[in-house]
């Protein structure tokens, strides 16, 4: 049978470009008639044009069948669903028989079937006669449909398996999705044409090959023959500046029309270069994946993904690990993307046998491989968002995999080839690696990484650029470490840039479960959320992964000195002459003025209206314009110091194709005053995060993160008890400052008429992703701290109330003396944590802070703080300081898999109100914040969002820090100055009503 040959088809046509041609096309997508059989035996008879299928179903084409209510998807990442033993597939192998019919004028003749991909093999009829057998799902194939077509009504019937032998090709971590998902037509058109469109020394040239005439009109080409290069003044294409200049290629039969782009790849001195400058690639990796349709994604989603990563400052995608549909990489040449367009080729679960039989190294499989190598290539050759080809995914090494490369060469010299998965770069011109460490990758960009064991080899590998292939693994909360990667990339030349692993979370619509992951189908084999770890989620929204992204890959830069701005073009390809520069100078929040900046199209210094010193902005000279008329600025009435924010932003000045005017580009904060103080090295006595190392600070910009993080929470508070008079007695309860306390436990139990439960220490967090898979989460189940018990030693009144305990786990000699210090403050209650870590504490905690319940009508919480969204120690590098408002429930992030989220960074002081009276947190100076209708045990629990059901009460997390993020799921955890770490500390919360 086919379906277990290594052959990878019969009776197809040779491939060629994707055209968009002027021949008469049938389009035969639509609605096709379908059954579907638990085996693959069944008789072909329905192959007959006069077969009986009034008892089949309806199905659209194109369309995966599981995802039409017919057997169900299955998800793993290395392993494959079924045994290795090549090229035998299983009995149980869904079988999916598809017709349809379809009526030719009676002028018409000859033509071509073509299915722009079928996973995972076809067998195609028609007039019930055999035109051939492919494979290669993610690949185009044409039949000739010729001989057989009648004028009137055509059946065509197709029979689709979803294991075949090629199925061994194609194990990449993703659903396995089954059917005619893309595109089927009868064309006429059979042109084939290279269009080669250069771009050195400042001209352009071109040529092409196949037959026919190619014109430009643009450029006053006309009717040039094939094999004859010309030399042009054009305009290159880069990402930046897709510029396209449309040709037409006048044959005998048709014509077909194309968008040629000028643009030149090349490597010198171990650097990659497009049109002769350094070229860095700010990429994503992207899966075609939408939750209700899968991989038969709609032309508007795939525009869609497009905008949204120009939005973000991404200008790269890999097409992992197949070529995308065709009318991606158009989008992609229109609106000014970068591609690595990767074969479909991986055989990654081989190597969970030690890569023995490896399909990528047997000869058996060599025409396969190159099959699918001369399709991707042939189809995808005329883009010049294309700049790179990719041999495949996770294949191992092999002499097909070299077969491949070599063929390649020839065909397209222009275009450098990439493949990852062989360390000694053999058949490759770049340097790949997957989630590399920062170490390693600034080790790479030195030069001086681990020689190979073979000199020559070694030596041709150490004039390659480098690239990283995937990195920064997006899984859930995260990623963490994006910024130093990227400093790491702009300051070696011979670092290219990388991907981010990856574009969508592949959660499946689901009616109960809201998205579906691994295992919810019932898979006896599955890799559960593995495939949920995108920077969008799958309905597109923008995770706060996507947010940082585009903070770490912005093309301005901002140094702030004094009163000026020093503006740099981090752009590669264009100066900054479409930007807008904004500013606006807030107090606690509230902005007070706002300007526009004059900024020449280089970039430079520029002046600034609005810093301490420069007349004509108000307050500047330290006036209280808040309004509020307490002095401070704040416009809060609370008295203490306000805080003066400068904020820079870089905005399109018109409309581009992919954003309208007004989209920020690129921004910037500073603070004016008071300044921020200086960083305590080694966070002497804290456990909270010791300030980050300058290296994360995206080059230039004042990085919110280190700015705060340096006065925040790593300074010590002097265990001062303030406030004045003693507590009161009364009604069998401690009183002080509007707290009522049990004596005997020392337990607030009401603050300002409020109920509430806490504040109490917790080390705990429902774990993230990265937590998980990088194995943190054992390490602190073994220690307990999901378990702590909390002792009270004493309840002290005085100056205030001093609650003595002791928090630790069972079973273990570790623990923290907890001394929480009550007192009344002018309009409040002050709470003074001091914390001492007895034992060996060698290892990071989750978290370390109090937590407190309040009621359920607590809805909306308004801060000053980092925002508008999470950030945690590694992460949150797009929330700037602001006054933020948001409800409960617009705190959570949905991420897939519940895990902790929702994080607010460096807040100074935050209200929680709703129908009654509200309360008011201060922090000194800042705590982290999150509030959620469930508790941290109810989140850990839930394996969906629609496990997580609203519960009588707001639990408040108030946090002096979190432990970073990371990426362990898959790549390196948290770097070390993310490590929290406990130790003895003290921090100061204070509480008002409002
Ligand atoms: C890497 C794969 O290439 C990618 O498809 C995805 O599975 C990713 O991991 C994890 O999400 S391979 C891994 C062994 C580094």
């Amino acid at each position: 049978m086919e379906r277990e040959r290594f052959t990878p088809g019969s009776g197809r046509l040779d491939p060629r470009a994707a055209l968009c041609s002027d021949a008469p096309a049938l389009d035969l997508n639509g609605t096709w008639r379908f059954r579907l059989s638990p085996t693959a035996g069944v008789s072909p008879a329905f192959a007959e044009p006069g077969y009986d299928d009034s008892a089949w179903h309806d199905l659209p084409v194109p369309s995966h069948w599981p995802l039409h209510g017919h057997g169900a998807p299955a998800y793993t990442n290395v392993s494959y669903p079924f045994p290795l033993d090549p090229p035998r597939v299983p009995d149980d192998n869904p079988t999916g028989d598809y017709r349809r019919g379809f009526d030719l004028p009676h002028d018409w003749s000859g033509g071509r079937l073509r299915f722009e991909g079928v996973d995972s093999c076809a067998k195609v009829w028609l007039n019930g006669h055999e035109l051939g057998f492919s494979t290669g799902s993610r690949l185009p194939v044409e039949f000739d449909a010729g001989p057989y077509l009648v004028p009137g009504r055509n059946v065509l019937a197709v029979r689709v398996h979803q294991w075949s032998a090629a199925s061994y090709l194609e194990d990449q971590d993703m659903w396995w999705l089954p059917g005619i998902f893309r595109d089927v037509t009868l064309t006429r058109s059979a042109a084939d044409v290279f269009v080669h469109a250069s771009w050195t020394g400042g001209r352009g040239t071109l040529s092409f090959d196949g037959s026919g005439r190619l014109s430009v009109p643009e450029l006053g080409v006309a009717d040039l023959p094939a094999g004859t290069e010309i030399t042009l003044d054009v305009e290159p294409w880069t990402a930046e500046t897709p510029r396209l200049y449309d040709a037409v290629v006048t044959l005998p039969d048709e014509s077909v029309r194309l968008r040629v782009g000028f643009r030149t790849v090349s490597i010198e001195d171990g650097v990659l270069l497009a049109n002769g400058r350094p070229l860095l690639l700010k990429g994503v990796n992207r899966h075609e994946f939408h939750p209700e349709h899968g991989r038969a994604v709609p032309y508007e989603t795939m525009r869609e993904d497009v905008l949204l990563m120009k939005r973000h400052n991404v200008n790269a995608v890999r097409t992992s690990h197949y070529p995308p549909h065709p009318a991606f990489l158009d989008l992609c040449d229109e609106l000014g993307l970068w591609v690595i367009d990767e074969c479909d080729l991986e055989t990654h679960g081989f190597g969970q046998v030690g890569w023995r039989g490896n399909p990528a190294d047997d000869p058996r499989w060599a025409e396969a491989c190159l099959d699918r190598m001369r399709r991707m290539v042939e189809r995808d050759k005329n883009h010049p968002s294309v700049i790179m080809w990719s041999l495949g995914n996770e294949a191992g090494v092999g002499r097909n995999l070299a077969a491949m490369a070599a063929w390649t060469r020839q065909r397209d010299p222009s275009r450098p080839i990439h493949y990852e998965g062989d360390p000694s770069c053999a058949d490759t011109d770049v340097y790949s690696r997957m989630y590399a460490t920062h170490a390693e990758v600034e080790a790479i960009g030195r030069g001086a990484e681990e020689p190979l064991a073979d000199p020559a080899l070694d030596a041709r590998r150490r004039a390659m650029p480098f690239l990283q292939c995937e990195y920064a693994h997006a899984m859930g909360n995260g990623p963490g470490g994006l910024a130093e990667y990227q400093e790491l990339f702009e300051r070696h030349p011979r670092l290219a840039g990388g991907f981010v692993w990856e574009w969508i979370d592949h959660g499946l619509a689901h009616p109960v479960l809201e998205y579906a992951y691994g295992g919810d189908y019932g898979e006896p084999l599955h890799d559960s959320n593995f495939v949920v770890d995108g920077l969008v989620l799958p309905d597109r929204t923008p995770s706060p992964g996507l947010l940082d992204l585009k903070k770490v890959f912005e093309p301005v830069r901002f140094e702030f000195t004094g009163d000026a701005v020093r503006i740099v073009n981090r752009y590669g390809f264009r100066d900054l002459s479409s930007l807008a520069f904004l500013g606006v100078v807030e107090v606690d929040g509230v902005p007070v003025s706002e300007f526009t900046l004059d900024v020449p199209a280089t970039g430079g210094r520029v002046v600034l209206p609005g810093v301490p010193g420069v007349p004509g902005v108000p307050g500047a000279d330290g006036s209280d314009d808040s309004g509020d008329g307490d002095g401070d600025g704040d416009g809060d009435g609370d008295g203490g110091d306000g805080e003066r924010w400068l904020t820079v932003r870089a905005v399109l000045a018109a409309d581009e194709p992919w954003a309208g005017a007004g989209h920020e580009v690129a921004w910037s904060q500073s603070r004016l005053s008071p300044p921020a103080p200086a960083p305590t090295p080694g966070g002497a006595t804290g456990p909270a995060n010791p300030v980050p190392t300058p290296a994360p600070a995206v080059a230039g910009s004042a990085n919110p993160v280190s700015d705060v993080a340096a006065s925040g929470p790593g300074n010590p508070v002097p265990a001062s008890v303030a406030g004045a008079g003693g507590p009161g007695v009364g009604a069998g309860e401690v009183v002080v400052g509007g707290g009522h306390f049990d004596p005997a436990t020392g337990r607030l139990v009401r603050l300002f008429g409020i109920e509430v439960e806490g504040p109490r220490l917790e080390l705990w967090r429902a774990p993230i992703d990265n937590d998980r898979y990088g194995g943190l989460v054992r390490t602190w189940r073994r220690l307990g701290l999901h378990r702590l018990t909390h002792r009270v030693d004493s309840v002290e009144t005085g100056d205030g109330l001093v609650v003595r305990t002791r928090v630790a786990p069972a079973a273990t000699d570790l623990g923290l003396r907890v001394a929480y210090r009550w007192t009344e403050e002018n309009d409040g209650l002050g709470l003074t944590v001091d914390l001492v870590p007895e034992g060996e504490w060698a290892e990071p905690v989750p978290r370390i802070g109090v937590v407190m319940a309040l009621p359920a009508s607590f809805e909306r919480v308004t801060w000053f703080g980092r925002g508008p969204g999470e950030a945690y120690p590694d992460t949150g590098l797009a929330t700037r300081v602001g006054r933020w408002s948001a409800t409960v429930e617009e705190l959570q992030t949905p991420y897939v898999y519940p895990q902790e989220n929702g994080h607010r960074a460096d807040v100074r002081w935050a209200e929680l109100t709703g129908s009654g009276r509200g309360l008011r947190v201060t922090g000194d100076p800042v705590f982290g914040l999150t509030a959620r209708r469930w508790t941290t045990a109810d989140l850990e629990r839930a394996r969906h969002r629609p496990d997580l059901a609203p519960g009588g009460r707001v639990h408040v997390n108030l946090d002096l820090a979190q432990q970073g993020v990371g990426t362990a799921s898959c790549g390196p955890g948290p770097l070390p100055w993310y490590d929290l770490r406990p130790a003895e500390t003290t921090f100061r919360l204070r509480f008002k009503p409002v």
